[in-house]
């Protein structure tokens, strides 16, 4: 799937698209609340122009499934551990309905412990991580979550390839506005991105990859052809990505990106690995309000002239795609048809 280009664009309505997704993910393999579930992740990050994890996911979701890598239907088992502890097995399934199965434990333990972890184990994630955090911070909470993925990210000073990609989201509510989210992958680019830059025949900037002899490059293609990523931001990103592979996998009991071989599963593209959400109740800290706080260091942060905050982009694009409609080029809506009807 392509980004949505100028030319030969249709649009389709949020909940049309959500419907749309859902009977793809059905149609291939996948319980129907497993489809609701991945069809509305996958619906909202094209919703809000997060387009490394929207539509352009499918393909690979539905080879995935194709392959028998994941299983579509497993059922999470969610393990109440301790006051402040939930695990669950997420039955080599998707991640994002093991944290729907286990939501309600997490909110009720976070507000009564003021503190709550959510530890996803055995479990596939192929998607943006600011949906899994963002409604906590609608619900007045603090939420911080890592997943781990694939190996294609060579450690600071190292040789070769052994981190994923290793995103880190953060959402926390605020006062008068929508809550503060960023999530970022700790590589220098999303692998989803590079693959779209390959796509469209675009260079990428320095110091985002390696080819397959280890050298810098600037082309895509040698990235994905047997090169790898860099973390960002030299010993920084790598040690913010080794803090994922720890938290994502040792602390679940998940796989490390290194660990798991799909070579057995052609066309699997989901990385089985682990997920870790923190969620924290503000209520229960001294001093003001948080959510006041929060507007505070906003207003402040935009009194020395900030611009833009992260999630103000999303958030803008949200807006306008639930006021006109989500624009995608006509060959990828086609596409989603032929998916929904095979
Ligand atoms: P970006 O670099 O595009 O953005 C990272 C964050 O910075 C976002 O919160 C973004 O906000 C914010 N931001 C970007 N530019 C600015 C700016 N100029 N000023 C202020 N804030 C800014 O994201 P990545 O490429 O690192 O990651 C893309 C996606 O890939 C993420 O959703 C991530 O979860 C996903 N991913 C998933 C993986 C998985 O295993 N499931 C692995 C790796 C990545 P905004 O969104 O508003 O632009
Ligand atoms: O874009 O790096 C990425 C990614 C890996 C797994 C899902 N997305």
């Amino acid at each position: 799937m392509s980004v949505p280009s100028e030319t030969a664009t249709q649009t389709i309505s949020y909940s049309d698209l959500v419907a749309l997704l859902a009977q793809i993910f059905q149609r291939h393999g996948t319980s129907a609340e497993v489809a609701r579930v991945l069809a509305e992740n996958c619906a909202s990050a094209e919703r809000d122009g997060a387009h490394s994890h929207g539509i352009f996911r499918i393909p690979g979701y539905v080879s995935t499934l194709a392959s028998g890598w994941v299983d579509g239907k497993a059922i999470p088992r969610v393990e109440d551990v301790a006051s402040g502890f939930v695990r669950v097995d997420a039955a080599n399934g998707f991640a994002q309905p093991a944290l729907a199965a286990a939501r309600a434990l997490l909110l009720e333990k976070a507000r009564s412990a003021g503190i709550a972890v959510l530890a996803i184990r055995n479990s596939h994630h192929f998607a943006a991580l600011w949906p899994d955090v963002e409604p906590f911070a609608y619900q007045g909470l603090v939420a911080l979550s890592v997943v781990n993925s694939m190996t294609c990210v060579v450690p600071h000073g190292a040789e070769r390839p052994l981190f994923g990609t290793n995103p880190i989201a953060f959402a926390a509510p605020r006062a008068g506005g929508d809550p503060i989210v960023f999530d970022l992958a700790t590589s220098a680019m999303a692998h989803g991105d590079v693959q779209i830059a390959a796509r469209e025949g675009r260079s990428l900037p320095p110091g985002i990859g390696v080819d397959r002899a280890g050298q810098p490059t600037c082309d895509p293609k040698a990235i994905l052809d047997g090169g790898a990523l860099l973390p960002f931001g030299g010993h920084k990103g790598s040690a913010l990505s080794m803090m994922v592979e720890l938290l994502a996998a040792a602390l679940t009991g998940g796989n490390f990106s290194f660990e798991f071989d799909w070579s057995k599963h052609p066309g699997a593209k989901t990385p089985w690995t682990g997920q870790l959400i923190i969620v924290i109740d503000p209520a229960k800290s001294a001093g003001q309000d948080f959510a006041e706080r929060a507007r505070t260091l906003v207003e402040q942060m935009q009194g020395v002239g900030l611009q833009r905050l992260p999630g103000d982009r999303r958030h803008q694009q949200r807006a306008e795609s639930l006021r006109d409609g989500i624009v995608l080029a006509g060959h990828d809506l086609q596409q989603l048809r032929d998916l929904a009807a095979q």
